[in-house]
This record gives C-alpha cells, sequence and structure tokens, in this order.
C-alpha cells in the first residue's frame, strides 16, 4: 500500500536468538497503513537495497519513546520502540522532531489494533534486564502506565 512515512535510522538488532549479537545498522524504514519495513540502503547511490526485515502494523502492542541512555552517542539521543509480538524494536532517530512525528504517525495507523498495552517500559531492555524496573523476563508487564 501507500507510502506513509520513510526515512533512514539507526536500529539495534531484535536479538531474536540467544546468540544474536548486540548492534546498530542504518536501515532505510518504510510505513504503509499495513506495514513496517526496514532496508539496507547505499548511501553513495542513495538506493534501496534488500529488505531486512518487516513488522506487521496489526502486531504492533505499543509505540512510545525510550530514555536516552546516560551515555548515549549522539546517533542514539532519540531512541523509540515498536513493541510487538517478537519483543521490542528499538529505533533511533536524528532528531526529536523527526521521532515525534513518526511516534505520532505511528500510534495513528495502530490505534484500532488490540491488545493495545496499557503499561510499558521506559527504558531499554540489556543485558538481560528491563533497566527501569530490573524485571529480568522480557515478556513482563510493563512498569510504567501509558498516559491516554
Ligand atoms: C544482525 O547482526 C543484524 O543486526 C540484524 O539486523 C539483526 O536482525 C540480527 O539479529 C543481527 O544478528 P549481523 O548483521 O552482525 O549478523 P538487520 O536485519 O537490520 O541486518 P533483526 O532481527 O534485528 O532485523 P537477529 O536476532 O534477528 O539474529
Ligand atoms: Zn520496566
Amino acid at each position: 500500500s501507500e507510502y506513509l512515512l520513510e526515512e533512514i535510522f539507526l536500529k539495534r538488532s531484535q536479538q531474536k536468538k540467544k546468540t544474536s549479537p548486540l548492534n546498530f545498522k542504518e536501515r532505510l524504514f518504510i510505513l504503509t497503513l499495513d506495514k513496517l519495513s526496514y532496508y539496507d540502503y547505499d548511501l553513495d547511490k542513495g538506493k534501496k537495497k534488500g529488505l531486512k526485515g518487516t513488522v506487521d502494523i496489526d502486531k504492533i502492542k505499543c509505540v512510545e519513546t525510550v530514555q536516552t541512555e546516560p551515555s548515549a552517542p549522539t546517533e542514539r539521543q532519540y531512541p523509540f520502540q515498536i513493541i510487538y509480538d517478537e519483543g521490542p524494536l528499538y529505533i533511533f532517530a536524528k532528531s526529536d522532531e523527526i521521532r515525534k512525528q513518526w511516534i505520532h504517525k505511528l500510534k495513528h495507523v495502530v490505534r484500532f489494533n488490540k491488545d493495545l498495552m496499557q503499561k510499558y517500559h521506559p527504558c531499554f531492555w540489556m543485558d538481560g534486564m528491563w533497566q527501569c524496573c530490573q524485571q529480568e523476563v522480557k515478556q513482563a508487564m510493563g512498569c510504567r502506565v501509558l498516559e491516554p
């Protein structure tokens, strides 16, 4: 379907396997009404390369900012999270403006989803723990109530 937004973001690896590395990749993100997809991107040629991943919009349970890590490098100052059945997808915008725009649009496209979360984790899942509440289960219930 039709493109709603398109942007190059840094993303954190989702670590779907226990052995997956923790790394950050620049990807071209494309949002449509039914999918958020990210692609490998040739910066020099300004061209889209292979599809790296897709999140179905109807699987999304929460879209929110994430608290910036205490000593985050410049390129990781404006994180946001997309929670879906696989867990959290962490994306880093270049500015608060762009982050706001994406969160706003994403919240709009997911607004009729079932099982939208009433609570979330304001900090990262890192080193096997939610940094906000120290819970050690990835699926653990959020520790902060979402403002409507
Ligand atoms: C990869 O690391 C990339 O970060 C992948 O991101 C990521 O997949 C992989 O995590 C991770 O192992 P290497 O490239 O060093 O192998 P991308 O798909 O953007 O290239 P995600 O799931 O984050 O897309 P796992 O957990 O999927 O293996
Ligand atoms: Zn928490």
